[in-house]
């Protein structure tokens, strides 16, 4: 056990006296809990207890004892959470998004039971108590004030309501967490159950509502626990060919819009998703004409640092970091210049469909495939294994002003065509799908029927290799179908796939 920052991190004395090692505070899970763990697409997670709890895990399964727990975060974790916990095979049932191969492959085996749910619905399904009851929080924070407040630390995710539900509290005090972070949060406590809401007084991408802490009752905290561990956050690829079409094809239909009066000459805040894609999409809104955007989402990436640092956007509104660590760094060192232009808040509010509608976002996110009617599968590899989870694509497509999906046309080099007849397991339906784009080109759907969406699709964003196969299907659905509403030839909607399967070509 280490004091070396108690007395400056952990201000509180009761709090100070359940200082204990991980391996101590890991002996306070059971096999068959509930653990809410802190953590949002690589930042915040704890990250001693979890392998402290991994080894205890190997340990009883070696003597023939059953060790499992039913595991909720926020988002993706790390290697040290997601990846221990998978490796050790300790996890029952794990929810919402993940993004890490040993977990992946668990629930791919059938190993993990895994439930794949909208990313603002996660605390309020916790509170109607559909998942059981939480057993124990591991929640990481920057800090404990004096008053006994907890500083969250890079992310905030479901906390505050792991905290709020939890029987008992382990707190991970990460000292490599900048202090700096202190003042940055704003946590929402109006959040009711029905019929008990109340409007959410949200009307700007950057309005305080909340408190910069978060409230715990001590008596609940059973250890504290202190780490010096950087978050994993991993770095971005420089953009690609691919997607830097995307990028430009974007921008372009960016600019048609405000010329049109669709848009402001700001444009609207906007989400941008996860990956590698949307990073070059941002670039090019860094590069490109608009000034002083503001941003309404869920993760702060590279891209959207680089335009708060050139002055591109105005302010970004998330509830985690996802940045590549040279820019966590920059960012760090230079928090008090953000400061004011930067806030991260509960994933309840930073992706409520109430204020997703209100401020009319412009949402950017990738996917798998779509399908020529404008389906979109975000999650599953050819209908049934899963590649990460919704995330939050789902409580932004169907709520944003302008809702648009984006993807290479092509993936596995050139072997699968990412437009297909059917998709092969439906995340977006085609009511909440309004613009795909690849780097071919850019389909905007708004105020077509399934038929002219299909035509529109195919010459605009299918690979010419898949062009000619995808017109021909349509076609002969046009003319073969029982209906010609949304022309389907149902024994060959999804033969691309399985010709996938057993060629490895589609
Ligand atoms: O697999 O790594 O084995 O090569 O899918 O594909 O092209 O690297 O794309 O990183 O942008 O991820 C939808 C997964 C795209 C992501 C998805 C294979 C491809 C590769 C990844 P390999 P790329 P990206 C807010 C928003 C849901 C959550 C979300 C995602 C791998 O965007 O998880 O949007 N979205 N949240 O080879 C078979 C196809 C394929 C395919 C790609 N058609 N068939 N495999 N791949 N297309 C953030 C949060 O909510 C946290």
């Amino acid at each position: 056990m280490t004091t070396s920052t108690a007395t400056t991190r952990i201000l509180h004395p009761a709090f100070r006296a359940k200082l204990m090692s991980a391996d101590a505070a890991a002996a306070l899970i059971h096999d068959g809990d509930n653990v809410g763990m802190s953590g949002f697409t690589g930042a915040g997670y704890p990250k001693a207890v979890p392998q402290a709890l991994a080894r205890r895990m190997d340990e009883a399964h070696a003597a023939g004892r059953p060790f499992r727990i039913g595991m909720w975060t926020g988002a993706s974790t790390a290697p040290e959470l997601d990846g221990a916990l998978a490796r050790a095979n300790g996890v029952d049932m794990r929810m919402p998004y993940q993004s890490d191969p040993a977990c992946r492959e668990r629930i791919n085996k059938g190993e993990m039971e895994y439930i794949d749910i909208h990313l603002s619905h996660v605390a309020q399904y916790v509170w109607f108590g559909l998942f059981g009851k939480l057993n124990t929080a591991v929640i990481e924070v920057a800090g404990i004030t004096e008053d006994g407040h907890l500083i969250p630390s890079s992310s905030v995710g479901n906390n505050k309501t792991w905290l709020d539900q939890a029987d008992q509290i382990i707190l991970e005090v990460n000292s490599w967490q900048n202090p700096g972070l202190e003042g940055l949060h704003d946590i929402y406590y109006g959040t009711a159950l029905p019929p008990h809401r109340k409007p959410i007084m949200l009307t700007q991408p950057q309005e305080r509502i909340g408190e910069a802490y978060f409230r715990v009752d001590p008596a609940k905290v059973v250890a504290v626990v202190e780490t010096n561990h950087p978050d994993r956050n991993s770095g971005y690829a420089e953009p690609d060919e691919n997607s830097q079409a995307i990028a430009r094809h974007l921008m372009d239909f960016l600019q048609q819009e405000v010329a049109k009066g669709h848009l402001p000459p700001e444009l609207l805040p906007i989400q941008s998703g996860v990956g590698n894609i949307a990073n070059a999409v941002l670039q090019g809104l860094n590069e490109g004409p608009f000034e002083n955007l503001t941003a309404f989402t869920e993760v702060l990436q590279d891209g959207m640092f680089e335009m708060l640092k050139s002055g591109k956007l105005k302010s970004a509104s998330a509830t985690a970091f996802s940045l590549s660590p040279h820019v966590l760094e920059e960012l760090l060192q230079d928090l008090p210049r953000y400061r004011d232009r930067i806030l991260l808040r509960p994933q309840e509010i930073s992706n409520h469909p109430e204020l997703i509608r209100r401020l009319g976002l412009i949402a950017m996110n990738g996917m798998i495939e779509a399908d020529i009617y404008g389906n979109v599968n975000s999650t599953h590899v050819m209908g049934s294994s899963i590649m990460n989870g919704i995330g939050g694509s789902g409580d932004f497509a169907r709520n944003a002003y302008l809702s648009i999906f984006m993807t290479p046309s092509t993936a596995k080099g050139g072997r699968i065509s990412c437009l297909v007849p059917m998709v092969s397991h439906v995340d977006h339906t085609e009511h909440d799908v309004q613009v795909i784009v690849t780097e071919q080109g850019l389909a905007d759907l708004r105020g077509l029927s399934p038929r002219q969406r299909a035509r529109l699709i195919i010459e605009r964003c299918a690979h010419p290799e898949f062009r000619p196969a995808l017109l021909d299907y349509l076609q002969r659905a046009e003319a073969g179908a029982p209906g010609l509403h949304t022309p389907h030839l149902l024994q060959e909607a999804l033969s691309w796939h399985s010709r996938y399967l057993a060629e490895g070509h589609m």
